[in-house]
């Protein structure tokens, strides 16, 4: 009889980590199910709130948050929670206290909801009760799941990344082990065009992009946008500095050291367009914000090459 395809739960358990933060891979992945469900299941709105960056929060911005939120400080496996979506670091209380930091967007690029994009949920553990003063080198594991026609979850725990895909029954189901981005690839998702209105570098980068024919995959969410790097294996997805961001839109805790965990573990290069890893730049504010260059690695020497 032949086995079913590896689970998730049997991949946690081959990979040898720590039981608890097997259980904490498990546990964001099964919140992943209770969102995935909610987005195919509810009518949209904003709530009138705005979150800590003054962006509007939806109804299921704040949805995901609490869903997060009070599974995970109740789950003994968290020392403390920092959300996206809240100003200050949540304190787990003694009795709950676990073992593992945990930095998470609980719905990255929400405004892309009204429009039925893709959309996703990143997660970034660290060992130990603090992220502060820390590297994105230091993470134990990196995570997303995102929410498509299909949902799937693609994660990093040091050991390759890997996919896997949500099916009828609930269980996630290994899709693609080991994936890889090799060294070049004429695929581009710029963020922030607008900018090379201002950045003559970045404008001079576009129309090396578009004079050298490179295909446009861009769709306004950082996890649809970079899990077309990774599953294409190949491309490079770009946010720059510019004036309205001048150290870039994109947060270094929930956003871009997660991703660039998932996409070195691939093989890919992740920069902060001057040559800079992502995964070196410590943490120093919980909004912290990084400009970042993510994926095959001649794409994005090119890239640095351009802007340099
Ligand atoms: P723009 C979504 O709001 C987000 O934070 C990322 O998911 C995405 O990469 C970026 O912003 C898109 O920004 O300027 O294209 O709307």
């Amino acid at each position: 009889m032949e086995p079913g395809p590896l689970t998730l739960h049997d991949y946690l358990y081959e990979s040898k980590i720590e039981n608890d933060l097997r259980y904490l891979i498990d546990t964001i992945a099964r919140i992943g199910k209770q969102i995935s469900y909610r987005i195919k299941s509810v009518e949209l709105g904003v709530t009138g709130t705005q979150n800590v960056f003054g962006e509007d929060q939806k109804t299921l911005d704040v949805y995901t948050n609490d869903l997060v939120k009070n599974i995970l400080m109740k789950s003994g496996l968290v020392s403390m929670l920092v959300s996206e979506e809240e100003d200050k670091a949540i304190e787990i209380s003694d009795e709950y206290f676990g073992k593992y930091a945990v930095c998470f967007d609980p719905l990255d690029g929400s405004s892309l909801i009204d429009v039925n994009f893709a959309i996703g949920s990143i997660f970034s553990v660290y060992k130990g009760d603090s992220v502060l003063g820390r590297t994105g080198d230091e993470q134990v594991a990196a995570l997303y799941i995102m929410y498509g026609p299909r949902t799937t979850l693609v994660l990093t725990v040091k050991q390759g990344t890997h996919e896997f895909i949500l099916n009828d029954v609930g269980e996630y189901h290994l899709s693609r082990r080991g994936v890889k981005i090799e060294k070049e690839g004429k695929i581009f998702g710029p963020g922030d065009i607008k900018a090379c209105s201002i950045n003559k570098k970045y404008n001079e980068l576009m129309r090396y992009w578009l004079k050298n024919k490179y295909k446009l995959r861009y769709s306004g969410g950082m996890v649809p946008d970079i899990n077309h790097v990774l599953m294409k294996g190949k491309g490079l997805f770009t946010y720059p500095s510019s004036k309205d961001n001048p150290n870039g839109k994109l947060r270094v805790l929930f956003e871009c050291h997660p991703m660039a965990l998932l996409v070195e573990q691939a093989g890919g290069k992740a920069t902060d367009g001057t040559g800079k890893r992502i995964l070196e730049i410590e943490n120093k504010k919980l909004d912290q914000r990084t400009p970042i260059y993510v994926g095959s690695e001649k794409e994005i020497e090119k890239a640095e090459e351009i802007m340099g």
